[in-house]
């Protein structure tokens, strides 16, 4: 049932719109600088707007933090969000499903690529110690794991996925600066593209706390993951795209 309510942001009391932003300006902290961050949250809505914060950073830079209300209503019925659309397995429930349907272990390559040496992410869902009190993919029985690590280029990770059979390739980017993440990400599916026939082709699956989930058709991927992403979640996801409802052109038989 959709839900039809308007809501405002909560400060200090309901509804009251207040919001708190943070943002930097390249100029050295003064008096001109505070009314620079305030003439800027005016031009952004917030109206009043309430300077909290104020620190130099470095000899010409200043972080600010405002706060103050917005007008704006979020219409809760026209929230659109990218939900899960397959059931969430146990462990036991995934390698049973492997192991009855594929008859053999699903293989995942795993990898950041470009210069993205952030390592965390991808290693809290492949790494059998895993996230949030759940077991990485490496502890799953019937899964086989390849970590690549830290800063891979694309045609290494095409190569590797190749050699090893891989039925799911799996990528981190949390560097965003120049929007990184979408330019390796669009390159890493193209070069998938050209590589394999879509029969052979591995499952893409990208991952990262700033990637808008609604954008895997855009970026040429099978599914994008973001903040919070638990193992069960991509383990339950892979056995479901793969095994239980693979897409058209390709299958992961034995
Ligand atoms: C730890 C850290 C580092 C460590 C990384 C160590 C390592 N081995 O990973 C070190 C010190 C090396 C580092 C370096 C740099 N960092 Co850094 N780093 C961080 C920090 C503090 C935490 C990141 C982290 O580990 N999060 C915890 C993990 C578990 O969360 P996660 O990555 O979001 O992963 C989850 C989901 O996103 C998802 N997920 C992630 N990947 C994948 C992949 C798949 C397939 C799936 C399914 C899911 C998935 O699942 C995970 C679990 O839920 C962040 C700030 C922050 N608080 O987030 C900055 C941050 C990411 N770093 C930043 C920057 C700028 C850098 C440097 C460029 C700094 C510099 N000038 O040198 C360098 C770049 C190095 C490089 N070449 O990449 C910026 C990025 C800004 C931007 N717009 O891109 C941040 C945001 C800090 C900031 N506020 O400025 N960093």
């Amino acid at each position: 049932m959709t839900d039809k309510r308007v809501v405002r942001p909560y400060g200090d009391t309901t509804g009251d719109g207040m919001v708190q932003v943070s943002f930097t300006l390249p100029v050295p902290h003064d008096k001109k600088a505070e009314g620079a961050a305030l003439q800027l949250a005016g031009k952004m809505g917030l109206e009043p707007a309430l300077l909290v914060h104020a620190k130099q950073m470095g000899s010409a830079h200043t972080f600010f933090v405002v706060y103050g209300s917005v007008r704006h209503l979020v219409e809760l019925d026209k929230v659109q969000v990218v939900e899960r659309d397959f059931p969430l397995l146990s462990p036991k429930e995934v390698n049973a499903v492997v192991k009855r349907r594929l008859r053999r272990k699903l293989v995942v390559v795993g990898a950041c690529i470009g210069t993205d040496a952030h390592t965390v992410g991808i290693d809290a869902i492949l790494n059998v110690k895993g996230f949030a009190g759940e077991k990485g993919l490496e502890y799953y029985r019937e899964l086989r794991v390849v970590n690549l690590g830290a800063q891979v280029a694309v045609p290494d990770l095409v190569e590797r996925a190749r050699t090893e059979r891989a039925d799911a390739v799996l990528v981190s980017q949390v560097v965003t600066q120049r929007d990184a993440h979408l330019h390796n990400t669009r390159e890493m599916s193209a070069a998938f593209r050209e590589a394999l026939p879509v029969a052979r082709r591995p499952l893409l699956v990208v991952g990262g706390p700033r990637f808008d989930e609604s954008m895997a058709g855009d970026l040429g991927v099978d599914r994008i993951f973001s903040r919070g992403t638990t193992p069960a979640e991509v383990a339950s996801y892979l056995v479901n795209a793969l095994i239980e409802t693979p897409r058209s052109g390709r299958t992961a038989a034995a």
